[in-house]
């Protein structure tokens, strides 16, 4: 099978891959403005989720492999379940708009290790910023109150409509004058009951609510998979 070199891909034209799945994994979009904690929640579920899980990871960023040299540099996960996709063009096109070398990624890691689970990382983007769910299953986006709290209120696809919000760094509320009650109030208005969690990845608050998501939608993931499986 051809197998690209992710590390290597810099956003060039790539040939469309034709969109099939196989293996067992769920996949989940973690998308967010820069900064606010993507990756540091990628290696909190890591951790969480990693003694009793199969998982691997896609991070993107534009020009580097930072956030998978971080993971690595880590050890939340053994190297090879790392994937970095260099997307050398704005982070919302490689997640919506030409997946291709995400996609690549993603069944490069599900043909190697048949994880339960992928996380994609998107790279830092704006409000408008969400997956194709071509390419994931579930998304998750990440705001935090040093973004300023009237940004659950300022909505947008990804606020309002991510399977799950998480609103991270409260712990850094208070010092930067973010009204957290305000933040979760306002996004429950927007999210129409949809979940947000309220979290401090870096230190743990939260990160055990947000694994429980995970699981409850593997679970869920796994038992729509059942009847195709069977047949
Ligand atoms: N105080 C505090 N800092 C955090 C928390 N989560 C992440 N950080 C810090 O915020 C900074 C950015 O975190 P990252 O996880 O790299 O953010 P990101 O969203 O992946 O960033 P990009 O990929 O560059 O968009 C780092 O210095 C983290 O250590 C948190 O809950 N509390
Ligand atoms: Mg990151």
């Amino acid at each position: 099978m051809h197998r690209l070199d992710h590390e290597d891909l810099n956003g060039g034209a790539v040939d469309a891959t034709p969109l099939h799945r196989h293996g067992r994994a769920l996949r989940v979009g973690i998308g967010g403005p820069v900064g606010s904690g993507k990756t540091a929640l990628v290696a909190a579920l890591c951790r969480a989720l990693g003694e009793e899980l199969s998982l691997a990871v896609v991070t993107n960023d534009i020009y580097t492999t930072e956030d998978a040299d971080f993971l690595r540099g880590q050890a939340v996960l053994p190297d090879d379940r790392v994937v970095a996709v260099r997307t050398g063009c704005c982070p919302h096109t490689a997640i919506r708009d030409d997946i291709t070398a995400n996609l690549d990624a993603v069944e490069d890691l599900v043909e190697r290790h048949d994880p339960e689970l992928v996380l994609v990382e998107s790279g830092g983007d704006n409000l408008t910023a969400t997956f194709s769910y071509g390419l994931v299953d579930r998304q998750i986006f990440v705001l935090d109150t040093a973004g300023g709290d009237d940004v659950p209120r300022k909505g947008g696809p990804g606020v309002a409509g991510a399977d799950l919000l998480v609103v991270n760094k409260v712990d850094l509320a208070a010092l930067v004058g973010a009204d957290v009650d305000r933040m979760a109030a306002d996004a429950a208005r927007v999210r129409e009951g949809r979940p947000t969690v309220l979290a401090s990845v870096r230190t743990g608050p939260g990160v055990a609510e947000v694994a429980a998501w995970v699981r409850a939608e593997i679970a869920a993931h796994a038992d729509r998979a059942a009847p195709s499986d069977v047949a």
